[in-house]
């Protein structure tokens, strides 16, 4: 009955752009593949690129999640939200399809010259990002979070945030994508508790892998993890590594302690224009990693926090 009701809010998708998705189902087309199966790049009639993620027979995800996904995203509208064009939900061929980012995710972008130039970089920071783009992103993704989180008809947790579900546009504008996990908040409740833990190693706070419990304050630890993991080019593997430099976090925390938290950042910041701003960037993911949801600053405070130093929100 809910879910009929859900179906219901589904905007119409001119059936011509659904049809059409289907020409671009083949390998020379593919972008990479999903957690519901592959994403493929296609053209509209009207010249405009898109990206139809099409659900697999043999999905991990599943029709539930690409379904979530679905009505999530197509109720939402903000400029740091991947746009939902099109979808077909029902019939025999299940796909979504978005407009087409073209510089891929932001994982490849924080890591992936650290990936190559492993050898000679050791465990120093390389991104292709300059400092300007770097701020840019974050406060974008800080945008869309606020929106989701903010807005009283949403109220959405993303639940799901990393560095892959990050997409950029052709201006390297941040794009939150992937809802297939996302919950919605309704009255007045503004917690819960799942006994299926799924998500991402590195990103999920305490309380939810160790109890299943989430809120928009699971959303904000990511949100910490993904600051960190921007500013210092390095990847956060999760809190039982046992080698601290290969656990951004504690990495992070002790370095704080130590009041020498910019080694965990390229050693040419030092002395540059962008130390001070950098430093109180690590310094809020900080605040948004603490161990007790209740201590985290919520996406409000956040942004705000961010502004009255580094103008970080508009
Ligand atoms: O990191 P990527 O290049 O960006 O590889 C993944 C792959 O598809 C599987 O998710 C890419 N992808 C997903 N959605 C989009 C989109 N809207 N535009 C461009 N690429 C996309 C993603």
């Amino acid at each position: 009955n809910n879910s009929k009701d859900q179906e219901s809010d589904l905007p119409m998708f001119a059936f011509n752009v659904v049809a059409h998705a289907t020409n671009f189902f083949s390998p020379a087309n593919k972008l990479g593949e999903g957690g519901f199966g592959p994403v493929y790049k296609g053209v509209l009639d009207d010249g405009q690129e898109i990206a139809v993620k099409r659900l697999s027979k043999d999905s991990k995800q599943g029709v539930e999640e690409f379904k979530n996904e679905a009505l999530f995203i197509a109720k939402l509208q903000h400029r740091n939200l991947v746009k939902l064009i099109g979808c077909c939900i029902e019939a025999e061929e299940q796909m979504l399809i978005y407009e087409y980012m073209p510089n891929k995710s932001l994982d490849y972008f924080i890591f992936a010259v650290a990936y190559q130039l492993k050898i000679c970089t050791d465990q120093r920071s390389s991104s292709l990002l300059d400092w300007p783009q770097r701020f840019e992103i974050i406060k974008g993704i800080a945008r869309g979070l606020l929106y989701l989180h903010q807005d009283s008809r949403l109220r959405i947790v993303h639940r799901d945030l990393k560095a892959s579900n990050i997409l950029l546009d052709s201006k390297m504008n941040a794009k939150i994508s992937d809802f297939g996990m996302a919950r919605s908040f309704d009255g007045c409740e503004d917690e819960a508790k799942t006994k299926r833990v799924v998500g991402t190693y590195g990103y999920m706070p305490p309380e939810y892998t160790v109890d299943g419990l989430f809120s928009v304050k699971s959303d904000v630890f990511s949100f910490g993890v993904l600051v960190l993991e921007i500013v210092s080019g390095k990847r956060n593997r999760g809190f039982n590594h046992p080698d601290h430099h290969h656990n951004l976090l504690g990495h992070a925390w002790m370095l704080f302690k130590e009041g020498t938290t910019l080694e965990i950042v390229d050693p040419l910041l030092r002395n540059s224009s962008y130390e001070q701003q950098v430093q109180r960037s690590i310094h809020i993911a900080l605040l948004c990693v603490q161990q007790h949801p209740d201590d985290r600053p919520s996406m409000p405070l956040v942004t705000v926090m961010f502004s009255s130093d580094c103008e970080l929100t508009e």
